[in-house]
């Protein structure tokens, strides 16, 4: 087992690597590292490896999808193969790796490329956590020249929506910073909202950073448009065959130090946003109404369900 998978998984773990496409590459690139430093003698060996990778990059993160899917794409190509030979194998686990990030990356400029269009001059945009594919599509929008502003949530309890708010200042965009409960106070200075994902659910339901459903909530209130941007492959396919998407719940700590210890503190990272909030989601297929998310992977992404 490369050190580098378990160092990848702690690293995911304590949210040092955050935001669900971040999560997935790296997931991936420490299959590759796995690939080149692997001692593994046989392919039943070398697929024993990569077995434990996988439990150990799964259980990093329960809110993942898009990294299990890459994950387990990768280790198919293996799976499917013929080859006997560990040194072929291994070349396969890197070219595969490489191969599903190539993907990954013409998605998101893909995303952006649409996204782009839904940014009209003048406009106000919200948006929550941090999500690379929402800050793409806004780096892409202004380097069409349009201008707009930008407001972001500090994103409690981690704060990630100051690392928005910093790519938001070096992008050179007006950006307004507010707590998360300000929320309502904002929905009626802005045009559309915009927000990430890390699940998307086969009944057109997403999952993302926690608040991300207050905020539907408000935009439907305020009749603003409510956008989600998501890669296809944060499509779960377990969420075809009944099971629910995890939630992952983290430590106390990350909300209150110092709590009193018979206090019940709860830190989920993400809730449901339910598909009637939803305007659409910008994938890498277009603008997509949430119901018909399952559709449009059986079509793009068939092995996803096999
Ligand atoms: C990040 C988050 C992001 C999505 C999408 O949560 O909810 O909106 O992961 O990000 P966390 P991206 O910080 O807990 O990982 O578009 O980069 O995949």
């Amino acid at each position: 087992m490369g050190e580098t998978v378990r160092a990848t998984a702690e690293r995911i773990g304590k949210l040092e690597v955050q935001g669900a496409r971040n999560v997935a590459v790296a997931a991936i690139k420490a299959l590759q590292s796995l690939a080149k430093t692997t001692k593994a003698k046989t392919r039943k060996s070398l697929l024993a490896e990569l077995c434990e990778a996988r439990t150990l990059l799964f259980n990093a993160r329960e809110t993942e999808p898009l990294m299990r899917n890459a994950v387990r794409w990768v280790i198919n190509q293996v799976e499917d193969s013929d080859e006997r030979n560990v040194t072929e194998l291994a070349d396969l686990v890197y070219a595969s790796s490489e191969k599903f990030q190539k993907n990954l990356a013409a998605s998101k400029e893909r995303i952006a490329e649409i996204g782009a269009k839904r940014i009209r001059d003048g406009y106000t945009i919200f948006t929550h956590c941090h999500s690379s594919t929402v800050s793409h599509i806004l780096a892409r929008a202004k380097t069409e020249g349009k201008i707009f502003e930008v407001v972001c949530t500090e994103t409690r309890p981690a704060f990630q929506g100051r690392i928005t708010a910093k790519e938001m200042l070096s992008l050179g965009m007006k950006t307004t910073f507010i707590v998360d409960s300000a929320a309502r106070s904002f929905m009626h200075e802005i045009d559309v909202v915009v927000v990430g994902a890390d699940a998307v659910t086969s009944e057109g339901n997403v999952v993302n950073k926690i608040g991300s459903s207050t905020i539907a909530v408000l935009a439907h209130e305020a009749r603003k448009p409510f956008y989600v941007v998501s890669e296809l492959l944060k499509f779960d396919p377990a969420t075809l065959y009944g099971e629910y998407e995890r939630i992952e719940e983290r430590n106390r700590d990350e909300i209150w130090k110092e709590a009193p210890l018979e206090l019940n503190v709860r830190n989920p990272a993400f809730d449901v946003t339910p598909r009637d909030l939803i305007h659409g989601i910008i994938c890498e297929e277009g603008i997509v109404a949430p119901q018909s998310v399952a559709e449009v992977m059986h079509r793009i992404y068939p092995w996803v369900f096999e």
